[in-house]
């Protein structure tokens, strides 16, 4: 039998990384930008967005990141996604509908494409809260690409050792939904080509 584990040092170059950031509480998700940038940069990756290995996507919300990160999980490019985005609770019961579509969307978007989607929404009851785990106190940010960093290695393992071990049990956990295009979707995903096949 193994142990698996991921490390923060596999192939720092060869990773690509696709970040998802929420323009809403920027103050908050600046931060915890900068945080995951700087945690990635020390880590041997390149985060330049003219580069090769980091892509980045704003949306509006946290709501709206759950459809961006299933699309970016699903293109085949990237070895994690990086979600990030700060829900901070109001006088209304809007922070409990947007934290929680948030929380489903991105742990949906994660199970069906196989790929790591990290949970990067701080939720919190003020913004000072907020900022204290963006910068002021420590950065959540640099956590959560450490997350992936650490996700990415051992997916990769398991993808590698797993597959070619003739493992019983290991089930592709990818799911295509109706709305999926497989022409987005790169052929080494063995179900997305199984999909396009029985289209042709
Ligand atoms: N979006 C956030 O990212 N954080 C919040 O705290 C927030 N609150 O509280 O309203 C928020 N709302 C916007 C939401 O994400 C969508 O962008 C909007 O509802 C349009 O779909």
């Amino acid at each position: 039998m193994a142990v698996f584990e991921g490390t923060f040092t596999h192939n720092p170059s060869l990773l690509r990384f696709a970040l998802v950031i929420a323009r809403f509480n920027d103050l908050v998700t600046d931060k915890l930008l900068s945080g995951c940038q700087d945690c990635l940069k020390r880590h041997g990756v390149d985060i330049n967005p003219s580069g090769t290995q980091v892509d980045y996507v704003w949306v509006p919300g946290s709501f709206e990141v759950p459809l961006v990160a299933r699309k970016l999980a699903f293109s085949g490019r990237y070895d994690a996604v990086i979600c990030l985005g700060a829900i901070i609770r109001g006088q209304t019961p809007h922070f409990d509908y947007v934290a929680a579509e948030a929380a489903k969307g991105i742990a949906a978007a994660s199970f069906q494409s196989g790929v790591p989607v990290i949970f990067g929404i701080l939720t919190a009851d003020t913004m000072q809260q907020a900022l204290e785990r963006a910068g002021i106190k420590s950065n959540h940010g640099w956590n959560y690409a450490q997350n992936a960093l650490e996700m990415a290695s051992l997916m990769y393992q398991l993808n590698g050792k797993l597959s070619s071990s003739g493992y019983d049990g290991y089930v592709e956990q990818t799911q295509i939904l109706p709305g999926d295009r497989p022409e987005n979707i790169i052929s080494s995903n063995p179900v997305a080509t199984e999909v396009q096949n029985k289209q042709e």
